[in-house]
């Protein structure tokens, strides 16, 4: 089918490119992390999501999944040596177990794993049986977009994450509106008690980063912070020189 065949054609001929968008900390006044993120090149330009729900409906994802975290790894040099990187992945690439080679790829970098809360985990066993050894090399589990509403959310929690990504819906409405700051309230609490880093997500004004240094939360992600861009303004920008 022409979908599949465009698929596979984007994996086999890496027509994608990362982009890296800094994860900053107030307190150390740089990035600690930084989150890899799918630029597609074939025209016309659509966004990541599309990709991916196409490569889901062709039975492709878990192949373009790691085919650019195979790429994010391989470009991950242009990173300053300290930071982490941050890879996004389904709970179904995480539970096929194909995985277990990116301690080695990241060279001695530290790994973030970046599980959306709206996944749906089909094979929590699996997934979790996966995601151990990870985990037992130093990979750090990150929940993304979280608080975004999805009763995914408890049954995630269990896996005590090590970081947890204030979705960007929250973190636009937290000055507005009680039930998302009753949300964030109950994440700050979740993560003080299993000593889980929060970042919030999506933050796109000085006023936003009042708000959320305010409320103690030190790890910012958004656009005010810095945009998603290519591996080499990153390393004019960030990279260690020496
Ligand atoms: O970068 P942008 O906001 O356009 O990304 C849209 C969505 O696609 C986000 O949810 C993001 O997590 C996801 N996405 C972008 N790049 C990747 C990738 O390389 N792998 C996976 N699994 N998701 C990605
Ligand atoms: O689902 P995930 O959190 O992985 O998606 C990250 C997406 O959010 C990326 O596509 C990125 O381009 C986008 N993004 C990053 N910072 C901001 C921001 O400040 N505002 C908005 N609207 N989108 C952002
Ligand atoms: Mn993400
Ligand atoms: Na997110």
């Amino acid at each position: 089918e022409a979908t599949h065949a465009r698929i596979r054609a984007v994996i086999a001929d890496e027509q994608f490119a990362m982009a890296f968008q800094p994860i900053w900390s107030l307190a150390a006044d740089r990035p600690i992390g930084f989150e890899a993120l799918s630029r597609f090149a074939p025209e016309p330009v659509r966004s990541p999501d599309v990709w991916f729900a196409e490569a889901e409906a062709a039975g492709l994802r878990n192949d373009l999944e790691l085919a650019a975290i195979h790429r994010a790894l391989d470009e991950s040099h242009v990173l300053p040596a300290h930071a982490y990187i941050a890879l996004n992945a389904s709970p179904a690439t995480v539970a096929a177990g194909n995985l277990g080679d990116i301690v080695a790829r990241a060279r001695g970098r530290q790994i973030v794993l970046e599980i959306t809360e709206h996944a749906h985990i089909e094979d929590y066993a699996s997934f979790a049986e996966a995601l151990a050894p990870l985990r037992a090399q130093g990979v750090r589990l990150a929940i993304d977009d979280a608080g975004a509403g999805y009763s995914s959310l408890r049954h995630i929690l269990q896996l005590t994450p090590d970081l947890i990504k204030l979705d960007r819906a929250l973190v636009a409405g937290i000055g507005l509106d009680r039930s998302r700051r009753a949300m964030v309230a109950a994440l700050l609490a979740f993560a003080r008690e299993t000593a889980a880093d929060i970042v919030a997500e999506g933050v796109e004004t000085a006023s936003e980063l009042a708000m959320l240094r305010s409320l103690g939360i030190d790890l910012l992600q958004g656009y005010h912070l810095g945009r998603p861009v290519s591996g080499a303004e990153t390393f004019l920008k960030f990279g260690d020189r020496d």
